[in-house]
Parts: structure tokens; sequence; C-alpha cells
């Protein structure tokens, strides 16, 4: 006989009925908020201007001494995802550009220098924990404004468009990689010490390879064992490359990925993060906002793929969702009143109850409740839904938002079902089966 010796490296002893409960909240919550805010905000074109304009440290120095949130009042922000049905919110403490909105003892490079003059990520926890939203911190390992980041292939400053051939060597002389890696140690120590506890960390992000950098470079495995002795229940993003551990990170990332991408991360723990509009950091100009009907795809599909959407907004440099991701937030606040049983707690369905010749109907199942959801992209004209082979499967049928019956009959395998020919009032109308 063959015996299997599949690869099982890990870390910590986590073994998966133990992960699975750490992940219970985080599963049925399945719609999150992350926010990104920084310095960028200011200049309100990419939370990478940094980069993609070749900006020196001094040049970028102008944002850090305007920055003056005189709006910033997490409690609004907090009230807005708890509307939209957000059940816990990452937040940007330090994104790329190293500008910390945290008290760090290890940088003067921080909110309480500004005009802000206070921590903005104590703020932020205060707020959204008093509306009972958890708590997550994003961290980028990726810092362009400490002096011993060295510069390498993704990060070419003051190198001009041609960075290809570039003697880095030359280029990081003097630079003390070790006194970096310590430096973000200490921070991610702080994040996890000073703010009671923590729910999620979203660590971002490696490049590993040549003149790249990845876990030796961080010191991940160092890291997360540190994270998880202090916030023992925390949950961690994939992103600090230890992807060929099963205990190196809890779940995996999908970025930017179009709705029918979705279906190959079946099974696993994943969240795809999305933008309203594009870019994470505020950008006023950008003008590829997703519509209503986008954003509830985006967070149906992600669900009926079994995973969890975290939706991003960039607050503007005054500390504010600008009017068009609040316009966006109501939306889904609207939506998500009557139709949350649909999102929260739920997955894909069983495959015996597949419609494969409707795509217009993206199907979600509550496993308890032992109901299944039918969200209608599509609305049938003559108000009559066949669910083929369904005769025998569903108890009663009723809309989701209101709780009216919906009377069916049936028709050989088949279940016909008589929707009123005025839809319920919402993008996408919500169909619930009890099954037998
Ligand atoms: C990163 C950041 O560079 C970006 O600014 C934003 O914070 C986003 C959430 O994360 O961008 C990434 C990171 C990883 C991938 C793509 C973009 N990836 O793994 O494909």
């Amino acid at each position: 006989a063959i015996t299997a010796t599949a690869q099982t490296k890990h870390i910590f002893n986590d073994p998966p009925e133990q992960k699975a409960q750490r992940m219970q909240w985080w599963t049925n919550a399945r719609f999150g908020m992350f926010i990104h805010w920084g310095l960028y905000s200011l200049a309100a074109r990419h939370e990478w201007v940094k980069q993609h304009e070749r900006m020196t440290s001094e040049q970028y120095q102008k944002y850090f001494d305007h920055f003056n949130p005189d709006e910033f009042d997490p409690k609004k922000w907090a009230k807005e995802a708890k509307a939209a049905g957000m059940k816990y919110a990452v937040l940007t403490t330090k994104h790329h550009e190293g500008f910390c909105l945290f008290d760090s003892k290890y940088t003067d490079y921080k909110a309480t220098n500004t005009q802000a003059k206070r921590d903005l990520v104590k703020e932020f926890v205060e707020a959204f924990r008093a509306e009972g939203i958890r708590i997550g911190f994003y961290y980028s390992l990726i810092d362009w404004h400490h002096p011993d980041f060295t510069i390498d292939r993704v990060h070419p400053q003051r190198l001009g468009e041609n960075a290809t051939g570039a003697d880095y060597a030359k280029l990081n002389k003097g630079k003390n990689w070790e006194r970096y890696r310590q430096y973000l140690y200490n921070q991610v120590k702080e994040l996890m010490t000073n703010y009671g506890k923590i729910d999620i960390l979203w660590l971002d992000f490696s490049y590993p390879g040549k003149n790249g950098k990845g876990r030796e470079d961080w010191g991940s495995i160092e890291l997360l064992k540190m994270v998880k002795q202090l916030q023992p229940g925390i949950i961690i993003d994939n992103r600090a490359d230890l992807n060929d551990y099963t205990d190196g990170y809890d779940f995996e990332t999908p970025e930017q990925v179009k709705p029918s991408e979705l279906l190959k991360y079946k099974g696993k723990y994943w969240e795809t993060c999305q933008t309203f509009s594009g870019s994470w950091g505020y950008y006023r100009d950008e003008h590829t906002w997703k519509t209503h009907r986008q954003l509830l795809d985006l967070l149906v599909t992600s669900v009926a793929n079994g995973g969890n959407l975290i939706l991003n907004v960039g607050p503007t440099a005054r500390g504010e969702f600008d009017y068009r991701a609040l316009h966006a937030l109501d939306s889904l606040s609207y939506w998500m009143h009557a139709n949350n049983p649909s999102i929260y707690n739920c997955t894909f369905a069983p495959d015996e109850y597949k419609l494969p010749g409707n795509p217009d109907i993206k199907q979600t199942y509550d496993p308890v409740k032992k109901h299944l959801y039918l969200h209608l992209f599509t609305y049938p004209i003559d108000g009559k839904l066949v669910l083929p082979g369904y005769a025998d499967k569903i108890s009663y049928a009723q809309f989701l938002n209101d709780a009216s019956e919906l009377l069916y009959k049936k028709e050989d395998s088949n279940i016909v079902l008589q929707l009123p020919a005025q839809p319920p009032p919402y993008e996408v109308p919500v169909i619930e089966l009890f099954l037998r």
C-alpha cells in the first residue's frame, strides 16, 4: 500500500476544530468594512501616490504638515458601518507610506505629532466597539518612510521610471534591515498590547524572491507567535508569506476579483476585499464608482461561494466619508435592513438545490435554519418561477423582506412559484424557501 505523506507544516498546535471555533463569528458575520486612511487622503489621488509620483519623504512632508482631520468622529463611521450591516471593521493603522494613526513610541511619524494631536486608532477602537462591531488592524509590512527600509523592485523610490537593472546593493548602502524588522515587530506588539482585544490582524504584503521581501525579511514566524500569544483568538490574513504552513494564516484574501472568479475558493476560509471606486485611499477625481447592483452582487456572490466581503471606504482628509461613499452605504443599509438573514450565518447551497438554468438567481443557504435564499437578479416578467426537481424539497415559500407568503403549485417534479407582478422595492429581491 502507498502511504500518503501529505505536507502538513505547522507553526502552532491549531487543530481544524479549534480553528473552526475561532473563525465562527467571522464566518457568520460575512460582511465587514475596510478603512484606508492616512496622509494620502490629502493628495486625494490614490494611497500609492508617493510611489506613483516618485515623491521623496521631503516632498511628501506637506501632507504631514497639513493633516488636520477636523471632522473626524469615528462614532459616525461606526454608525454608518453598523447601519450597512457590517459586523467588523479593519483600519489602516499604518499604510505603506509609513504614517502611524496610532501613538507609537518607536516613531515621530504619527498622528499625535500632527494637528490631530491624538491617537486616532484608540478613538476608532472605542467607537466601533461601542457599536458592537469587531475590531481589525491593518498593518503595512512595507514602509516607504522608515530610513532602514531598503529599496527594491516594488519600491523604487528615487530611481526614476526605469528601475530595472538598478544596483540595489549600492542604493541600499548603510541601511540596517535588522533595525526595520525590529521596528515592525515592536509596532505590531504595541498594537496587540495597547488597545484591548483585537479580533483581526491584516498584514500587508509580501512579494518574495530576488529583490523582493518575504517571511525571512519580516520575521513572519516570530511575528505570528508574538501576535497569537498576546491575542489568542485573533484571526490573521495570508499576506505574511506563510502560505505553505497550515496555520501560517487564517483566511485568504482574493483582492478586487470579479464575482465570477470567487467560485474556486469554495470550502476555504476567505474574504474578498473590494473598493467602492477602484482606489483604497480617498480619490477625489475617480469616476469609477460601483453601482448599488454591483455591490449587492459582490456581497451575495461572496456568501453564495462561502466567503466574506470587506468593502472599503477611504475617508477624506477632514476625516469624513464623502457623499458617494455615504450614498453607497445608505443603499446597502436599505437592502440589508430587509434582507440580511440571507447573508448572516449563510453559505453556499448544497448541490442538490442547484438551479443550473438560472444564472441570474444566486443562492445562499442557512444550514441551521435549513432555509434556502434565492436572490433574484432578474425578476420573471410573467411572475412564474419554475424550480426544477423541487417538488418534494420545500414546505413553505415567502419573500424575505416582508415575510409575505408566496403561493406555489407542484407540476410533475417541479415547483412553480407565482410571484406578484410588482416586485418588492429592492434592487435584488429575495425569496426564502423552507426546506423539508
Ligand atoms: C495592497 C496595498 O498595496 C493596497 O494599497 C491596499 O492596501 C490593498 C488592500 O492591499 O495591495 C495588494 C496586495 C496584495 C495583492 C494585490 C494588491 N495581491 O496579493 O494580489
